[in-house]
C-alpha cells in the first residue's frame, strides 16, 4: 500500500488534499470574502468554545453499559438516511443508505492514545521512516529527509490558487513533533494525534481491535440523527453566538481571528457534542475512512452498508491511491474550504500526511 515514490512527489502530492478537497468557495483570491462575517466578529474571549456542560456530560452517558472493550466509544444505532450534498459535485447524487449498528469512538484518536500504541509495539510512522535514494531517482540525497506538510501561513495575502504558498515540507515533521523537529507533545496529549498516514491509522485500529469507518458509517454519525441541515450543528453557523467547532476565522490563509479560540488542532471535547454525542465530527482535523476515493461513486453505490469503490480513481490526480477523509479541520472557512459542512467529502494520498489530519475508529456492533 505505502508506495515511497508516491509520497515523494511528496511535496507536490501531500498537498493534493487541499487542492482538491478545499477549493475556494468564493474566488481564486479570496477578493469575494464575506465581509459582513467579519464584521460581525466579537472578541476571541466572547466566543471561545463553552467549557463542558453538564449536558455534555449527561450526553457521555450513553455509552457503554456494561462493556469495558468500548470505553470512550458511543453506540451508533443503525439506519436509514440521505447521503451526500448538493452542494458539492462529487457527493451526488443524494441517495439513501442503510448502515449497521457501530460503535464509534466519541473523540478523534489522541496523542496520548497513539503514544500508547507506539509504546506497546513500537510502530514507526510513514512520516518517520528512512527515505531510501533508489526510490526517489534524481532527488538530491540531502532532500531525502523524512518529515511531513505543515501550515506555515504566509504574513500577507496571497492567491487561494497555489496551496504550496501555505504547506511546508517540514523535515522531521511526525506524530511527536507537530510543527518540527523543536516542538513537542508536551501538553498536548488530549489534542487528535496527526500526521497520520492511511497505514498509520489503520495499523492503530488493527492494534485497538478496532477498524476505521466507512464513508457512510462516519457520514451517518456526523448528522447525529438530525436529518438534513446547513451544518452538522445544525442551520446557523455560530448558534447562541458561538463557534460550534474548531475551524478557521478571518482571511485565509494569512489571516487567522482565531475566534472559536484555537489555530491549530484543539484539544478533544472542545466544543459540543453531536446529537449522538460524538465530538469534532466536523472540523478540528480531518478524519480517515476505510472507502477508496472516486468521485463518481455515489452513481452506483449500493443501498445497504455501502464500503466503498474496489479502487481509487481521482481525474485530479490520476496515479496517486486515494482514500476518504472526511470533517474538515481547523482550516477549513466559507471562504475557502467549505469541506467541513454535511455531505461533503475529502480524499488523500495513502502516504501523506499533514498536521490537520487524524482519525478515529469504529468497532462492529454486537
Ligand atoms: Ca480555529
Ligand atoms: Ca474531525
Amino acid at each position: 500500500m505505502f508506495s515511497r515514490p508516491t509520497r515523494v512527489i511528496a511535496c507536490s502530492s501531500v498537498f493534493s488534499l487541499f487542492l482538491v478537497g478545499c477549493q475556494p468557495s468564493t474566488s481564486q483570491d479570496g477578493s469575494q470574502a464575506d465581509a459582513s462575517e467579519n464584521a460581525d466578529t466579537p472578541s476571541a474571549e466572547s466566543e471561545a468554545a463553552p467549557q463542558q456542560s453538564a449536558a455534555v456530560r449527561e450526553q457521555q452517558a450513553r455509552k457503554t453499559p456494561d462493556d469495558s472493550s468500548n470505553e470512550g466509544m458511543v453506540w451508533i444505532e443503525g439506519g436509514t438516511f440521505r447521503m451526500g450534498s448538493e452542494e458539492f459535485p462529487d457527493a451526488q447524487p443524494l441517495h439513501t443508505v442503510t448502515v449497521s449498528s457501530f460503535w464509534m469512538d466519541e473523540y478523534e484518536v489522541t496523542n496520548a492514545q497513539y503514544a500508547r500504541f507506539v509504546d506497546e509495539t513500537g510502530y514507526v510512522t510513514v512520516a518517520e521512516r528512512p527515505l531510501d535514494p533508489s526510490d526517489y531517482p534524481g532527488v538530491p540525497e540531502e532532500k531525502l529527509v523524512p518529515g511531513s506538510a505543515v501550515f506555515a501561513p504566509p504574513s500577507h495575502q496571497v492567491s487561494l490558487s497555489n496551496p504550496l504558498q501555505w504547506w511546508e515540507y517540514v523535515p522531521g515533521a511526525s506524530w511527536q513533533h507537530p510543527e518540527g523537529p523543536d516542538s513537542s507533545l508536551d501538553g498536548r496529549e488530549d489534542e487528535p494525534v496527526v500526521h497520520i498516514a492511511y497505514e498509520d491509522a489503520e495499523a492503530y485500529a488493527e492494534w485497538a481491535g478496532q477498524r476505521l469507518p466507512t464513508e457512510a458509517e462516519w457520514e451517518f454519525a456526523a448528522r447525529g440523527g438530525k436529518g438534513r441541515q446547513k451544518y452538522y450543528w445544525g442551520d446557523e453557523l455560530k448558534p447562541n453566538g458561538t463557534w460550534a467547532a474548531n475551524i478557521f476565522q478571518g482571511r485565509f490563509p494569512h489571516g487567522n481571528t482565531v475566534a472559536d479560540g484555537f489555530a491549530r488542532a484543539a484539544p478533544v471535547k472542545s466544543f459540543p457534542p453531536n446529537g449522538y454525542g460524538l465530538y469534532d465530527m466536523e472540523g478540528n482535523v480531518w478524519e480517515w475512512c476505510q472507502d477508496y476515493y472516486r468521485p463518481d461513486y455515489y452513481e452506483r453505490s449500493p443501498r445497504d452498508s455501502p464500503q466503498g469503490p474496489s479502487d481509487s480513481y481521482d481525474p485530479n490526480e490520476p496515479g496517486a491511491t486515494k482514500r476518504v477523509q472526511r470533517g474538515g479541520s481547523f482550516l477549513c472557512s466559507d471562504e475557502y474550504c467549505l469541506r467541513y459542512r454535511p455531505g461533503s467529502r475529502g480524499n488523500g494520498e495513502v502516504s501523506s500526511a499533514t498536521n490537520n489530519l487524524g482519525f478515529r475508529c469504529v468497532r462492529d456492533g454486537e
